[in-house]
């Protein structure tokens, strides 16, 4: 579909009400940080996130799309096709944040979807297919790890129950938070758990700001995302012997945090890469006592390793607890893989169709590779899928100054909307 065969399509994207539903969203959980960044703490599963997903669905009902919510809390906002035993063409992201999260990051594809369905039918098209908007569970992996919890469930990538014993920091368990959503959520119709119970989409398009510099410094409007990089998780756990910090020699130590500093320090000669393709991220350390006059007895962190040609990722990968063992001294070593997705290349179809509708509609693009994961990555091997980013500031993410236009978010979700209505009708 063509911007001249729906001219009113464009048009009825409206900038001023997007705007203010994001403004509205990013209140819950919002926060100021010391540079005076509005950021957003908004976990999965949470107070504030049912709070969030009750907003969303307030203003699905008032544009007449019906709700729904799956075993894994996915939630699912449907516009009516024409023909409703058609596969839905599906567009959504996620609505959990970062601890110091930003203001766009997920939440925008979400509400992106919603502006773009509400000006579907404000133009008066009834497309061929339904399109939903979905909101996954806990793409961001920060108080449950792994992240795409929701999207890997729908997809049969992993059972449902997986994740049912991983607790958050105070020792919630994900089943008992996610039961919570659930029950607060009664009064919403539940639905089958997406291909493992039921039909695949159609086709899946996902917006999300690019969280990268590229198209800003490119001056780009759009851009046509041809793939999502590799990730792969782990938890590393390092076990010493506690022990007196003044009276025990050093020669006598299990010290975790000694050996712990010496596995990151050969991890990063494992992880170098002088092209700077590679990305290794160590983040998030816990240390048992944690007192600063016994010697640790744990200590534990996190590894963020990403690669986009696989065979560099499951070399590297596979290669880390050797390496692991044999940098330690004295302590014994726990290696947990807690996510590992492939590099996903999408089908020509859906970047072939935001190309369309961004040429269509006069905008500057160009196709890119994504350095984030996202929900889309599980999405490819069933049906379809693709991505496009907007532009955002600096290309900063995973912050409170994560920043995007409201002219830029308008013109991607203008372009979301010319695109999924463009699929629908195939
Ligand atoms: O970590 C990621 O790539 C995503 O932003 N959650
Ligand atoms: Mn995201
Ligand atoms: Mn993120």
């Amino acid at each position: 579909m063509t911007a001249a065969v729906a001219p009113n399509l464009v048009a009825a994207v409206d900038q001023a009400r997007h705007w203010s539903d994001l403004t509205a969203m990013a209140a819950i959980g919002g926060f100021t940080d010391a540079a005076g960044n509005q950021g957003v703490n908004r976990p999965c599963l949470t107070e504030l996130d049912r709070e969030a997903r009750r907003l969303l669905l307030s203003w699905g009902e008032a544009a007449g799309l019906a709700p729904s919510v799956d075993r894994l809390g996915n939630l699912f906002l449907r516009l009516e096709g024409a023909d409703p035993t058609l596969a839905p063409v599906l567009t959504g992201s996620h609505m959990d944040s970062q601890p110091q999260g930003g203001r766009f990051d997920g939440i925008w594809g979400v509400l992106a979807g919603l502006e773009a369905v509400r000006a579907i039918r404000e133009a008066g098209i009834t497309p061929r297919r339904p399109i939903e908007v979905v909101a996954w569970t806990n793409e961001e992996g920060g108080r449950y790890a792994p992240g795409c919890m929701g999207s890997m469930a729908y997809t049969g990538f992993a059972p449902p129950q997986t994740w049912d014993g991983v607790t958050d920091r105070a020792g919630i368990r994900f089943s008992d938070a996610l039961a919570e959503t659930l029950a607060a959520e009664a009064d919403i119709p539940r639905r089958p758990l997406g291909v493992v119970e039921g039909t695949a989409p159609f086709a899946y398009l996902e917006a999300h700001i690019e969280q990268g510099p590229l198209l800003e410094a490119q001056g780009q409007d759009i851009g046509v995302v041809t793939g999502i990089q590799g990730s792969r998780w782990f938890l590393v756990e390092i076990r010493g012997k506690s022990d007196h910090a003044g009276t025990t020699p050093l020669g006598l130590r299990q010290d975790a945090v000694q050996d712990m500093l010496r596995a990151i320090t050969a991890l990063n000669a494992l992880m170098h890469d002088p092209a700077d393709i590679l990305r290794f991220t160590v983040a998030s350390i816990e240390v048992e006592p944690n007192t600063s006059n016994s010697v640790a007895a744990v200590a534990r962190f996190t590894i963020d390793f990403r690669h986009p040609d696989n065979a560099v990722l499951q070399a590297r990968g596979n290669a880390i607890e050797g390496v692991i063992q044999a940098a330690v001294r004295n302590c014994a070593v726990t290696l947990t893989e807690r996510f590992h997705a492939a590099p996903a290349a999408f089908q020509p179809m859906v970047p072939d169709a935001v190309e369309a509708a961004a040429r269509a509609q006069g905008l500057r693009h160009i196709r890119m590779p994504s350095g984030a994961f996202h929900d889309a990555q599980f999405l490819v091997p069933v049906c379809p899928t693709g991505m496009l980013f907007v532009p955002c500031r600096a290309g900063v993410s995973h912050h409170p100054a994560e920043y995007a236009t409201p002219e830029a978010l308008a013109a991607g979700t203008r372009v979301l909307a010319q695109a999924l209505a463009d699929l629908a009708n195939r």
